[in-house]
């Protein structure tokens, strides 16, 4: 699968990942965008918005609870093991979009949560932030400070954590291969990333079932689901 690449894969001093929805589908958690539909009925663009929050936070915090018991019960796969093995190797940071822990919850390091983390809550007014992984009785929960929390995670229209952002641009511009995992690049600023690494001149790798955006940009592109073809990454850098 690799034979293009894989001695600069082996030469390789830096490589980043940019990981989306897709490399936790094999652990069970629906996509966004594929056709196992992120939520039954209402369309996810919809309710990962702070205008929908306000306007209806019990519906919100519904598909949050929902997605959060699907996400706790769910395990890390081959894909994400993989990449916490590379790191045992190579100088290795994960950009994800995903806001499910998987890839710390495999043993990653250098994790840039670029959409923040469904297991971290935040108040809406007050400075309180804890990791919560129990489910909540009543919802929307409440803070001590009697104001509703919210799950801590970048809605639409929301700015990414800047000094998350800042980080993720820096590793993306100075690597020199950047693998791009599971995602459509459909959603901004995250998909500008590849384009960095590009301009920096890495090695372009894509691992997606699917064309995206970014396809024509690649030096390679493996139509295989990441569980498949990560950890045939790992056993080339390895070898
Ligand atoms: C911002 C957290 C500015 C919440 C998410 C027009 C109108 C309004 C807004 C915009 C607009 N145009 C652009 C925008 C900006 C907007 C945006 O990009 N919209 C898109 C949809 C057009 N972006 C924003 O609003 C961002 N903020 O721009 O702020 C700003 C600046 C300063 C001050 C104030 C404001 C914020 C974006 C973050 C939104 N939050 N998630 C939650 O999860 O509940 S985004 C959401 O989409 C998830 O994070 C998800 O990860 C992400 C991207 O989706 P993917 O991960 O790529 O998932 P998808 O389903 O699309 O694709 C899965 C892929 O996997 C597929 O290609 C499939 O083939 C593949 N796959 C499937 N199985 C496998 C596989 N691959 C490998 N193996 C498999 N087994
Ligand atoms: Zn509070």
């Amino acid at each position: 699968m690799f034979e293009q690449v894989s001695d600069k894969l082996r030469k390789s001093e830096k490589i980043v990942f940019v990981t989306g929805a897709g490399i936790s589908q094999e652990s069970g958690i629906p996509t966004f965008r594929g056709k196992d539909g992120l939520w039954r009925k209402y369309d996810a663009m919809q309710l990962a918005t702070i205008d929908a929050f306000y306007s209806n936070p019990k519906l919100v915090w519904e598909w949050y609870e929902e997605r959060r018991r699907n996400i706790l019960s769910a395990k890390p796969n081959p894909g994400h093991v993989a990449i916490s093995e590379l790191q045992k190797h190579k100088e290795v940071h994960v950009l994800t979009q995903n806001i499910d822990g998987l890839h710390q919850r495999a043993g990653s390091k250098s994790v840039y949560e670029l959409h923040g983390s469904i297991i971290t809550i935040k108040c809406t007014a007050c400075s309180f932030k804890d990791k919560i992984e129990s489910s909540f009785s009543e919802i929307p929960p409440t803070c001590k400070c009697g104001s509703i929390l919210r799950p801590d995670v970048v809605w639409f229209g929301e700015a990414l954590p800047q000094d998350v952002w800042q980080g993720a641009i820096q590793q993306a511009s100075t690597c020199d291969t950047m693998i791009v995992v599971g995602t459509s690049l459909a959603v901004s600023p995250a998909n500008l990333l590849p384009v960095y690494a590009k301009q920096n001149g890495a090695t372009m790798i894509e691992v997606n079932p699917e064309q995206t955006m970014m396809s024509e940009t690649m030096d390679l592109s493996l139509r295989v689901s990441s569980a498949k073809a990560l950890p045939e990454i790992i056993d080339i850098v390895t070898k």
